[in-house]
C-alpha cells in the first residue's frame, strides 16, 4: 500500500519484476546536480540490484528538467528500451519558473511515453528548499531515483 509518507527507498524485492536482459536509459538534467547525481546513483544501484547490466543502461544529460521530455524522446529515436527514466530536480524559487517547469515537464513526459508507447517514468523533485530535495536524494526520506528505477521495472514488465 503506498502512502504519502513511504520513505522513497523502501520497496519489496519480491514485488519488483527482475530486470534481466532489459534495457532501460536514463535521462539526468544538470540543474541541481548535486541532487541528481545522487539520484541517479540511487536508480543505476537499483536497476543493478535487480537485474540489469551496467551495459544496458544508457545516460543522457540534459541541461534541465525542461529538457528532459526531449531528451526522453532522443533516447527512444535512438534504440528500443524497455523503460526510460527521467531525473531532476526543480526547487521553488522567488518567481513562477516553478510552476511552468514543473508542469511542462510532468505533461512532457506522459506525452512522451503516450506517443512512443514506452514508460517513461517522472523521477523529478519538486521541493520548496534545497533540503527537502537533500532529505529525497539518499536523506531521511530516502532515495526519488530508487523509486524511479522500481517504478520502471515495474512498467516495464507489462
Ligand atoms: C531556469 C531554471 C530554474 C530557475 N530552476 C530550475 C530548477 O530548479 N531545476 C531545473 O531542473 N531546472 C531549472 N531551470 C532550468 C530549466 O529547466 C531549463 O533548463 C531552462 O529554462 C532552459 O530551457
Amino acid at each position: 500500500m503506498l502512502s504519502a509518507l513511504k520513505n522513497l527507498s523502501s520497496y519489496n524485492k519480491d514485488e519488483v519484476p527482475s530486470g534481466k536482459d532489459g534495457i532501460f536509459g536514463i535521462v539526468v538534467a544538470e540543474w541541481n546536480s548535486e541532487i541528481t547525481e545522487k539520484l541517479l546513483q540511487g536508480a543505476v544501484a537499483t536497476l543493478e540490484e535487480n537485474g540489469v547490466e551496467e551495459k544496458d543502461i544508457y545516460i543522457q544529460y540534459v541541461p534541465g528538467s525542461f529538457e528532459l521530455p526531449f531528451g526522453a524522446a532522443k533516447l527512444l529515436d535512438k534504440k528500443r528500451f524497455d523503460a526510460v527514466l527521467c531525473l531532476g530536480c526543480v526547487i521553488q524559487g522567488q518567481t513562477r519558473h516553478f510552476e511552468f517547469i514543473c508542469s511542462a515537464v510532468s505533461r512532457g513526459i506522459m506525452e512522451v511515453s503516450l506517443k512512443k508507447d514506452i514508460p517513461v517514468i517522472f523521477g523529478v523533485l519538486t521541493t520548496n528548499t534545497m533540503e527537502q530535495a537533500q532529505a529525497r536524494a539518499g536523506g531521511n526520506w530516502g532515495n526519488k531515483g530508487v523509486e524511479a528505477a522500481v517504478t520502471a521495472l515495474k512498467m516495464a514488465s507489462l
